[in-house]
């Protein structure tokens, strides 16, 4: 059989550690595409390097040209501009909304049968666009940003608990700003809810608070840290999950941000809810029932992934 052929848009520092990742899970081949000539050659070279040490056996080649990506059978997206310190997701919206443009066009015509995974922000309008210029399914065109902000989530609750990051489990949803929705009511340690945790002494709702602001705001606090880019460890790994579940067929249930065509009563956008990524792509979302303080907070963190896709159609007309 031959190996799964990976291509990744953008090869800067999150496509660089996906790069390394699906070598060392030996999920495929690996194509790095970028603008930047060089790079995607010169960290495709390096990584292929440290194979023998490491003993995968994965092809990397780097282009600056979309002909390269032909026939790919995942599409990982990252091209564009990150944020710097003191700059919200939104401003980047122009820039990186020209780019998925051209990204879509080179994904149209060079692999319209991959299943791709949009990283670029701001996500869920970037993801929204990516699927309209690329004209591939919706079941094919999904965006990564729950299970990042879920991986936090479950980082900052384990670290709390003094237990396991792997008995932790924790859903986030809504759009990938700071008004992200923490879900604490389906959010549990080995099946105990987050809730009945307070009741039991674990911790005070004080802090459990403080927890999900932390990871509200999880994003920032590590481009404030690093200054000179955002995070790319978490966010590679969390993108591989997802290319993982489609390539293997695992039908993992992920927060990850899907297209809506009625379910939450939303129409034609993009944002994060639980969905089954499975062999299929996207093959199932999951409607679950929300209280009335969650509805709020999915409503508030919806209305700001609306105000971004209006902008971008304002953009671009032909949205
Ligand atoms: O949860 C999430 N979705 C995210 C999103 C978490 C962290 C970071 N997130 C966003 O991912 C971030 O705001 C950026 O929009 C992307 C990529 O982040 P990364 O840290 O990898 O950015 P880099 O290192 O700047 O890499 C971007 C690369 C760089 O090499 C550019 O030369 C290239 O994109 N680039 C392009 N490639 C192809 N085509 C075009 N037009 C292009 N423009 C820039």
């Amino acid at each position: 059989m031959a190996r799964n052929k990976i291509a990744l848009i953008g090869s800067g520092m999150i496509g660089g550690t996906l790069a390394h990742l699906i070598g060392l899970k030996e999920l495929g081949d690996v194509v790095l595409f970028d603008i930047a000539e060089g790079i995607p050659q010169g960290k495709g070279l390096d990584i292929a390097e440290s194979s023998p040490v490491e003993g995968f056996d994965a092809r990397y080649v780097g282009v600056n040209d979309y002909a390269g990506i032909e026939g790919a059978d995942v599409c990982i997206v990252t091209a564009g501009v990150p944020r710097k310190p003191g700059m919200s997701r939104d401003d980047l919206l122009g820039i990186n909304l020209k780019v998925m443009e051209q990204v879509g066009a080179g994904i149209r015509k060079y692999a319209p049968k991959a299943f791709v995974i949009c990283i670029t922000n701001p996500l869920d309008a970037m993801v929204w666009a990516l699927q309209k210029f690329s004209g591939l399914p919706k079941t094919h065109v999904v965006g990564m940003a729950g299970v990042l902000d879920s991986a936090r989530f479950r980082y900052f609750l384990a670290d709390e608990f003094k237990v396991s990051v792997e008995d932790v489990s924790a859903m986030t949803l809504g759009g990938h700003g700071d008004d992200m929705v923490p879900m604490v009511r389906y959010s549990t340690v080995a099946g105990i809810p987050l809730p009945d945790l307070v009741k039991m002494g674990w911790t005070s709702q004080d802090k459990l608070d403080a927890i999900v602001e932390r990871t509200r705001k999880g994003g920032g606090e590590i481009v404030g840290l690093l200054k000179t880019g955002s995070a790319f460890y978490a966010p590679a790994t969390s993108a591989v999950a997802m290319a993982e579940s489609y390539l293997k067929d695992k039908k993992r249930v992920l927060p990850c941000a899907a297209h809506l065509s009625g379910q939450y009563g939303v129409k034609d956008t993009y944002v994060g809810v639980p969905v089954v990524i499975g062999a299929g792509g996207v093959e199932r979302v999951i409607e679950i029932d929300f209280n009335k303080a969650e509805q709020k907070m999915f409503d508030k963190s919806l209305a700001a992934v609306q105000a971004l896709k209006e902008a971008c159609a304002g953009i671009a007309p032909q949205l």
